[in-house]
């Protein structure tokens, strides 16, 4: 740190310089990012929110009731009459959070002390994160040959140290949405904690629903689901950090909870203390502001590009992994090898994402990627073809 304090114009023109060597998403050149530009509406919301603290919600009273109102939404949105969870920093964060809740409510209940949890070798890399945060032991169960969860492999793999069965609506590489319903029966039937990640589909299928697509049932109408992460700075068009985690049951917190005394809430059930208030009031007013209107809207736009750029795809040469059931499309060239391809993308401006299971080029279509972008990097790939 200086000794002495700075102008702030000199701050700001030594941060603008830095920050001007950030990618912007309205150059519609960032392809695999399931973020995007936050609504104007959201981010304005979120600076008067600023010195909220969730963390001691006697002192925050209002932003307190705005986070609970967040969560009743998003439950609703989701089948559930009455919800419970937060607001949290991501998906990361959420899955944390459901995967705490279902290994302390094995211990409490089961006495399990050497847990383990299923999940897809397609889920997102945060649940190796929590298990190793929470010392439990992931055993992955395989995909079938549409690179959903195997039903059957799931069956094979629970013991009785099975603490959470995972399913994914709306996969970090492809977007596909396991099968849900079956996976609910299983874990309802043998007793065990289902939590579902609709980090990324969460805001959109049940919008994609209602406009007539054809996609699977995911949400708490299934019994056997227990919690959902469903993340607001995602699809839902809110800035980060806003991540939700929205549990069946008040126990799944409860489970978690930690004495804080001398705060103005006597127990804790988040991972993090001091935590923002902002994401809650901004993710409010975006959902108020779109309704259910707006976000059907949205999705059912980015679902447009995510076909229009498919079907171009195809008519170049381009192969396919799977038909998107989600705004996200991977592809490969049927001679190049992907990372060569990925090369030359970049070396045309573009900020590329490769998926690994299986190697392919990953697009997701976000909302910052307008039809222009598409056409543009269709023109691209024709070259490069
Ligand atoms: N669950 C799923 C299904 C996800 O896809 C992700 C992240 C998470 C959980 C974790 O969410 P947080 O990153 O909010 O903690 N999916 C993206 C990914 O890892 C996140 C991302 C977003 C990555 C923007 C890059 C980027 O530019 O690919």
């Amino acid at each position: 740190m200086d000794d002495k304090p700075i102008d702030k114009n000199i701050i700001l023109n030594e941060l603008n310089e830095l920050h001007s060597l950030d990618h912007d998403y309205a150059d519609g050149r960032i392809l695999g990012s399931m973020c995007t530009e936050a609504h104007p509406f959201a981010k304005e919301v979120y600076c008067k929110f600023l010195d909220t603290n969730l963390g001691d919600p006697g002192l925050f009273k209002g932003t307190k009731t705005i986070e609970n109102k967040v969560i009743e939404s998003i439950g609703e949105l989701l089948s559930l009459n009455k919800a419970y969870g937060n607001i949290v920093t991501g998906g990361t964060e959420a899955n944390l959070m459901a995967i705490r809740a279902a290994r302390n409510h094995a211990r409490k209940y089961k006495g399990i002390t050497d847990g383990e949890i299923i999940i897809p070798d397609s889920a997102h890399f945060s649940f190796k994160k929590a298990a190793d945060m929470l010392n439990l032991k992931i055993v992955e169960a395989k995909l079938d040959e549409n690179y959903k969860i195997d039903v059957e492999s799931v069956k094979s793999v629970i013991t009785d140290k099975t603490v959470a069965i995972v399913a994914i609506a709306g996969t970090t590489e492809l977007g596909l949405i396991d099968p849900i319903e079956e996976i609910s029966k299983i874990a309802y039937e043998n007793n065990i904690y289902f939590h579902v990640d609709a980090a990324f589909g969460g805001f959109s299928i049940p919008f994609l629903k209602q406009a007539g697509y054809d996609l699977p049932v995911f949400d708490f109408s299934l019994e056997g689901v227990c919690s959902i992460t469903v993340d607001p700075h995602k699809m839902g068009l809110a800035p980060i950090p806003a991540g939700g985690i929205i549990f069946r049951r008040e126990e799944y917190l409860e489970v978690m909870a930690v004495d804080s005394p001398y705060l103005t809430v006597k127990t804790q059930s988040t991972i993090v203390g001091t935590r923002l208030g902002a994401s809650s009031a901004a993710t409010y007013a975006i959902m108020k502001y779109f309704g259910k209107e707006g976000y059907l809207k949205l999705a059912k736009n980015l679902m447009e590009n995510t076909i229009f750029f498919a079907d171009n795809l195809k008519k170049l040469g381009y192969e396919i992994i799977c038909e998107p059931e989600l705004n996200i499309v991977a592809f490969n060239h049927p001679k190049m090898d992907t990372n060569v391809l990925a090369e030359k993308l970049e070396d045309k401006g573009w900020k590329v994402s490769v998926a690994k299971c299986p190697v392919a080029i990953r697009v997701v279509l976000m909302n910052h990627i307008k039809r222009n972008h598409l056409e543009e990097l269709l023109n691209d790939l024709k070259e490069l073809y």
